[in-house]
């Protein structure tokens, strides 16, 4: 890995902003893929913040502060990321969450920013979103795909519990589910058709989705 995307791992798992800001601002000038810099190094970064929370060395205010700087370096990025992943076609509507009991919003909202850009229209209902909620959005923007996001384990009691109640209501769109708390695996377990690993993945997939497949 070169030395400009280990400093940007590095500045934002110290939550060194002007460290981070002056690494992206030079990878940027150097050519680096954005997507290496957001879904490789960042999303690195916020793991490792997420492991140094759990050993105690973080505490809350630092999970606050490191989503303040996630925000802020996706400003600068987001350009970068139009013009690499921009397409005006009109795709369809997707209905986007994060469930309830869950106020974890960035990966979410990478994951909307995307299907944007592919020139879906994404209704995000934003966090903490009851079960009756999703359903209402579905029946009210025929969605053919409903993604739902859940980053604690606590949550995934919540993501089932509203892909029940979007099936009891008779929505047939196609869920997707994503999020830290969730794997392939849980995904099948909570009665989800789609997982996706990261944005990217998601945008793949609900592309192939919406083309039948
Ligand atoms: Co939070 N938190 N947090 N947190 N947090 C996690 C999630 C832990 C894993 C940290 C840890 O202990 N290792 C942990 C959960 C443990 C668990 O349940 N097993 C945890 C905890 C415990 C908590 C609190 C309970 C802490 C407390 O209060 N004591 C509390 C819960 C509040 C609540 O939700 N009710 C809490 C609060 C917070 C904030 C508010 C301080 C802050 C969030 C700010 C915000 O989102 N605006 C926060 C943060 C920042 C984190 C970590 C450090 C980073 C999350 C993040 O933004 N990652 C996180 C550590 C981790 O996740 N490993 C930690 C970066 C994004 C880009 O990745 O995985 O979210 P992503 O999204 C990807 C991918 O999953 C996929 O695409 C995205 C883009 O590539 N995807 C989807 C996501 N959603 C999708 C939906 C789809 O349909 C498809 C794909």
């Amino acid at each position: 890995m070169s030395e400009v995307r280990r400093r940007i791992r590095e500045a934002l798992a110290n939550l060194d902003r002007e460290g981070l800001l002056e690494a992206l601002r030079e990878a940027l000038g150097s050519g680096v893929d954005v997507d290496a810099i957001v879904f490789e190094d960042m999303s690195w970064a916020m793991d490792e913040i997420g492991r140094r929370f759990e050993t105690g060395e973080y505490f809350l205010a630092d999970l606050l502060y490191a989503a303040e700087i996630f925000k802020e370096a996706m400003r600068i990025l987001e350009p970068y990321m139009a013009r690499k992943h921009s397409d005006r076609r009109s795709r369809g509507v997707v209905v986007l969450g994060t469930v309830k009991g869950d106020i974890h919003d960035i990966g979410k909202s990478l994951v909307a920013t995307l299907l944007r850009l592919r020139g879906f229209q994404v209704i995000d209902l934003g966090v903490d979103v009851p079960p009756e909620k999703f359903v209402e959005a579905a029946k009210k923007h025929k969605p053919l795909i409903v993604g739902l996001s859940a980053l604690l384990t606590t949550a995934i009691p919540s993501v089932r519990e509203t892909i029940a109640k979007l099936r009891e209501a008779g929505v047939p769109a196609r869920i997707i589910v994503g999020g830290a708390a969730l794997s392939e695996k849980t995904a099948k377990e909570v009665g989800a058709d789609l997982y996706a690993e990261n944005a990217v993945q998601a945008v793949k997939i609900v592309e192939k989705t919406m083309r039948g497949g």
